[in-house]
């Protein structure tokens, strides 16, 4: 059997936790409209016809602002060192500028065989995908090329058995009956970061971050104590928002996923506090969960 680790790689918004989702058939990692919603790597583990493949969703190369930032390009980088592929996902609806040459040059420095997905398909016409192909084929030199949809997933089967060929032989990384290695705690607080990103406009999602502090069960019912982080005032008064109704809005967006997740009713209370500047604190980042990567 053949058995190995496929990093999902490129920038913000080409839709690589989409894909994730989509080859799994479960929704491990959050996905929003805005740049920057992944910021740590998930991992996603595929029994495909007697083999096993193991995806690592990452965070979206971009030039860093902050030292989140930079924390979620080093763990990029740390990904792509010990995987056996990459999948470099392009959004076909996007354009090619400085951050995508920067984040081409990240992974032609991998040095590992690399497949050029031309996502989004759905959303143009077959010239569009021809010609965008053809250019991509003049920077790179992909191992194989898959126009492909993470939406409507489009061409799964062909990348999936491709892929396989291009794994090494050897026995299976994790149990069977796994699916992901992700805490539950880590799931329900990006749940509930998810909503802040769709709910929210400008700085705000940026700002959030989310950790789940209480988890308890008491026969019937799961009881969750969330805390939403922001760094200023400002912010903390648009996620409550007017006589609590926003914080009421993603409450009632992330129960009904949570209890998907947990499989039986929640209780959800989140409470929201200001911590300044702390995507700019390396001990709060890592106690946040984001950006793991050792310096
Ligand atoms: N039309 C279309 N939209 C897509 C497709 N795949 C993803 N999207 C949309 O693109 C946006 C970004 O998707 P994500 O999966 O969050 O992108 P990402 O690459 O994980 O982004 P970061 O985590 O920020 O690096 C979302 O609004 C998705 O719904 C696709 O195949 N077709
Ligand atoms: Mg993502």
């Amino acid at each position: 059997m053949k058995s190995g680790f496929v990093a999902l790689a490129g920038r913000p918004n080409a839709g690589k936790s989409t894909l994730l989702n989509a080859l799994m058939n479960e929704k491990l990692a959050i996905v929003s409209p805005k740049p920057q919603t992944t910021r740590s790597e998930i991992r996603g583990i595929l029994n495909y016809q007697g083999n096993q493949i193991i995806f690592t969703d990452t965070p979206g190369i971009h030039k860093p602002q902050d030292r989140l930032g930079s924390r979620m390009n080093k763990q990029t980088a740390s990904v792509l060192q010990g995987v056996d592929m990459i999948y470099y996902l392009a959004d076909g609806t996007g354009r090619f500028d400085d951050t995508e040459e920067m984040t081409l040059r990240m992974i032609s420095q991998a040095k590992l065989p690399t497949f050029l997905l031309l996502n989004k398909i759905d959303a143009m016409n077959k010239k569009q995908i021809i010609d965008k192909l053809t250019a991509w084929q003049k920077r790179f030199d992909f191992a194989e090329y898959f126009p492909i949809s993470a939406l409507t997933q489009e061409n799964f089967t062909d990348l999936l058995d491709t892929t396989v060929k291009y794994l090494p032989e050897g026995d299976p990384f994790y149990p069977e009956d796994m699916v992901s290695d992700e805490p539950e705690q880590f799931r329900i607080a990006e749940i509930i970061r998810e909503k802040i990103l769709l709910c929210t406009e400008q700085e705000v999602p940026h700002a959030t971050a989310v950790i789940v502090e209480e988890m308890t069960w008491d026969d019937k019912k799961y009881y969750l104590r969330a805390l939403v982080l922001v760094e200023k005032q400002g912010q903390k008064g648009i996620i409550i928002g007017k006589n609590g109704s926003m914080l009421q809005k993603i409450i009632y967006m992330a129960k009904k996923d949570i209890e998907v997740l947990l499989g039986a009713p929640a209780e959800l209370d989140i409470f929201v506090r200001v911590e300044e500047e702390w995507r700019n604190k390396d001990k709060q980042i890592r106690e946040y969960g984001y950006g793991l990567t050792d310096e």
